[in-house]
């Protein structure tokens, strides 16, 4: 844990006395940086300049303890100001690194550029450092991070509930172009940026029974906090990231140690521990995760009794104000369990009668879903939960009760009721009763809301349906965005300069609708050959990346085309391989002179295919393949590049989405909720070439569909198209892919045929119907699309304007936008500043 350089000076020479100010220029920074050097990291001064990582940790303490200012500030005036709170709980936070963020945020970047200096480190030095907190899988918790940025900087009094995971997002490794996974023991080096509060702790029971109301729980763990802090920009408010960890509640057991029975004594120890230790990295299959829903409740119940503790510290004793001054916000299912625990907090702990209780709980919570895969609505044997959480089962059980017994009042049909309530059965199990978190949800809930504008209508005639016929009332949208700081400013600093000295100011860092005042200069000259030489410089950054991590050498003069995301089926990186492979055999075929005439082109594909995802795994290989066949092909030269970005995360979005200038975004209409990479690359100018899926929708809306390279089904046609799969006969190129494939061109065949059976197998060949993701059908329109952009591409003054115009339209889509939406019109929490 950090120490501060204020205790530590007390025991410093008295020359040293003075040197614990947090001012923010250069000298005091410097002051601090030296002290923690010597006296938190433990390290002799000499040797500051030849030991990077304690360098490292001693920049992050100086910097850390200016963010722990503000952050009691912060919390200081909220406890004074003591009105309502927002409390966002998600399993996941993707939060990346936090020094440049830190750095930026608290306008210290030339103190620290010339602190460093004299010691002879640069801002990059120090910043690679740091491990990434990669507590979270993909968009789902990006969005969590980006949420908390934008909740710091608008002033709003809320925090961010989640699980301290001792091992984040596994560590991807590319072996023969096999994904192989290693665990990521991000705190292995220690975390100088949380602040450990072992005091501020809960207890959490499991198991046990419940009988008529009183549980007796068979084990018990403390939940501790440990505090994150998260600094707005341009304000002093600091929010935080508090992040719950298991501890046992006995240290262990001291007669088993007595004894001589060293395991057992440490056996709930381990326990204990088990409960944090790993991020499920697994966005598609709960089968048999029980260690997940323990997660679930872990952090949940924690978060619900500190938000209790709140409440009553606050001096409030009036029950049915809690809505007055908490509003929880479940991201997606995963703490949907919260709504039977705070019913039980109200009843057992408390001493609330049901009605007032439900009440009361039904004003509390609102419900965001992210997705419309039928997999992911999670769902818990009866029996697994009746065994871990006897006391909340019995509270569902009663929940189930309730709205039968409305459901049956409004004359809801009785098969409809079947289908809809929180206990039911599996229609994938074999008659067995399951647990419906999405249904809990909904009962338990005011407010559902989708994450783009089609998402939030799809959701209402598909996964919920039924709901949307008796609740319309509870249905929004809020359009996901991403913040401008991480995403734009602080990755991109060439094109931020530029934005900011073509518009006057900075204000866009706050205002992101401040940038359509780019419109204007989208076809001026001059403007434009900045804007590429800004391209350029990040482009050469990218390549150099791409040299480090997969040895290959790109040429950054050449078109870079990117696609990075979470392998998956619907995500269709099978498509872009595909069409690659395509590509190939064109380029093979052309003479001298058409070559002349190609585009060259770096396609870079990168994301972790989930463990147990085989398919996810073979489309890696293939891509990997395709690379090799290609990339070492004299007869292509420049003209194609096939490379698999290995480990993509946080870090590396940072540098590869600014170098980047054609976006892939190609999901199968009516599958990807919203994705916001999209609106990451659109932001640094690149184009988007994707189907009207997602976001996708409204930001072409914004930025102008004539900018964009749109192709496919669109979302009305694909179930007719989905169902005429038999009758539908690919196109010859595709044909000959898959032939290709077949023939063995990447490799064993045998290895393949899944892939193969998925795209042209008879139904019951793959796990989905025939080309469920119509993959045959969109190919046409997807070359054509890709032709399209090499034509625009060989015209840069076109190219440029449309980079630029991209960029200028992307005002809607900051985390500002949607998390002020979300507390006007979900959670009605107000600003306040500190
Ligand atoms: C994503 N969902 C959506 N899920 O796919 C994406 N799921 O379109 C959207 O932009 C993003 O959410 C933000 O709204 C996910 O990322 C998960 O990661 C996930 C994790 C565990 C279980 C289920």
């Amino acid at each position: 844990a950090r120490r501060s350089a204020v205790t530590r000076a007390v025991m410093a020479p008295d020359s040293m006395k003075d040197a614990v100010s947090l001012d923010n220029d250069a000298e005091a920074l410097t002051k601090s940086m030296l002290l923690h050097y010597q006296y938190s990291v433990g390290m002799d001064p000499t040797t500051i300049s030849s030991n990077k990582r304690a360098a490292y940790e001693a920049l992050a303490c100086a910097v850390g303890e200016r963010l722990a200012a503000k952050f009691n500030k912060t919390q200081d005036h909220f406890k004074k100001v003591d009105q309502k709170y927002g409390y966002y709980l998600s399993a996941e936070f993707l939060q990346g690194r936090a020094l440049l963020n830190a750095v930026e945020n608290l306008e210290l970047e030339s103190s620290v550029k010339e602190s460093l200096a004299k010691v002879g480190y640069t801002l990059e030095d120090m910043a690679e450092q740091e491990l990434d907190m990669a507590l979270g899988n993909g968009g789902l918790g990006r969005l969590a991070a980006c949420f908390l940025d934008s909740m710091a900087t608008l002033d709003l009094p809320m925090f961010g509930y989640g699980i301290r995971y001792s091992y984040g997002m596994f560590k991807q490794l590319i072996d023969d172009g096999f994904q192989k996974e290693e665990p990521d023991y991000w705190l292995g080096t220690g975390n100088p940026w949380e602040i450990e509060r072992p005091s501020t702790k809960y207890p959490i029971s499991f198991g046990g029974k419940s009988v008529k109301g009183v549980w007796t729980p068979a084990d018990q763990v403390y939940a501790v906090a440990h505090d994150n802090p998260i600094p707005g920009w341009n304000t002093d408010n600091t929010i935080s990231l508090r992040l719950w960890g298991a501890r046992p509640v006995e240290e262990f057991d001291l007669s088993s140690l007595n004894s001589g029975k060293y395991q057992e004594a440490f056996e709930k120890r381990m326990e204990a521990e088990t409960i944090c230790a790993v991020l499920y990295p697994d966005d598609s299959t709960t089968e048999g995760k029980i260690l997940r829903l323990k997660q679930q409740y872990f952090f949940t119940s924690a978060s619900l009794q500190d938000i209790i503790a709140r409440f009553l510290e606050a001096g409030h004793t009036d029950w049915d104000t809690l809505p007055d001054h908490a509003a929880v916000q479940l991201n997606d299912t995963h703490p949907t369990i919260g709504v039977a625990e705070l019913m039980r907090l109200l009843m057992d702990d408390h001493g609330l009668e049901w009605d007032q209780a439900w009440a009361i709980t039904g004003k509390v919570f609102a419900y965001t879903n992210h997705t419309v895969l039928p997999e992911a609505l999670e769902k818990w044997g009866s029996d697994i939960m009746e065994d871990l959480l006897p006391r909340n089962f019995e509270i569902i059980e009663k929940i189930d009760k309730q709205f039968v017994k409305e459901m049956t009042a409004l004359k809801v049909d009785k098969k409809v009721i079947a289908r809809m309530k929180p206990i039911g059965e599996d229609e994938w199990g074999k008659g067995k009763d399951v647990v419906r978190m999405a249904s809990l949800a909904m009962c338990g809930a005011h407010t559902v809301n989708g994450v783009a504008a089609v998402h939030s209508e799809i959701i209402k005639d598909t996964v919920l349906k039924d709901f949307y016929a008796i609740w319309p009332e509870k249905f929004q949208n809020k359009t996901n965005g991403v913040t401008q700081r991480r995403w734009l400013a602080f990755c991109n600093p060439e094109l931020r300069d530029l934005i900011t000295s073509k518009l006057g100011s900075d204000e866009w860092i706050g205002d992101l609708d401040k940038l359509t005042g780019l419109r204007e200069f989208a076809e001026d000259p001059e403007f434009q050959a900045k804007w590429r030489e800004a391209k350029l410089v990040k482009k050469q950054a990218l390549a150099e990346y791409v040299k480090e991590t997969t040895g290959y050498t790109v040429n950054p003069e050449a078109l870079f085309d990117v696609q990075v995301k979470r392998i998956h089926e619907y995500k269709r990186q099978l498509l872009n391989v595909m069409r690659c492979i395509h590509q190939y055999s064109v380029l093979k075929k052309m003479t001298p002179e058409e070559k002349e005439d190609v585009v060259p082109r770096v396609v870079m594909i990168g994301g972790k295919a989930a463990p147990g995802y085989a398919m996810a795994k073979k489309i890696i290989k293939l891509i990997n393949a395709t690379g090799k066949l290609v990339n070492n092909d004299p007869e292509i030269g420049d003209m194609l590049k096939v490379i698999f970005l290995p480990n993509y995360n946080v870090s590396a979005a940072e540098i590869i989405i600014p170098g980047t200038e054609l976006s892939e975004q190609i999901s199968t209409a009516g599958t990807e909720a919203s994705g916001t990479s999209n609106m990451k690359f659109a932001m640094n100018g690149a184009l988007l070439v994707g189907t009207m899926d997602g976001a996708n929708i409204e930001i072409w809306e914004e930025i102008g569909k004539e900018n964009g390279f749109i192709f496919g089904a669109e979302v009305e046609e694909v179930d007719a198209l989905i169902e005429a799969r038999n009758e539908f006969e690919p196109c010859e190129e595709f044909q000959a892919v898959l032939d290709q494939i077949e023939a063995g061109d990447f490799g064993d065949v045998e290895f393949y045929q899944q892939i193969l059976d998925a795209l042209s197998g008879e139904d019951g060949a793959h796990y989905l119907p025939k080309d469920f993701y119509l993959l045959g059908y969109d190919f046409p329109s997807y070359c054509a699309a890709q032709d399209a952009v090499d034509a625009v591409y060989k015209d840069q003054v076109e190219w440029t304007k449309r980079s630029i115009l991209s960029t200028a339209g992307m005002g809607k889509f900051s985390t500002d936008r949607t998390i002020a939406q979300y507390a006007e019109e979900i959670w009605n929490v107000k600003p306040t500043k500190c």
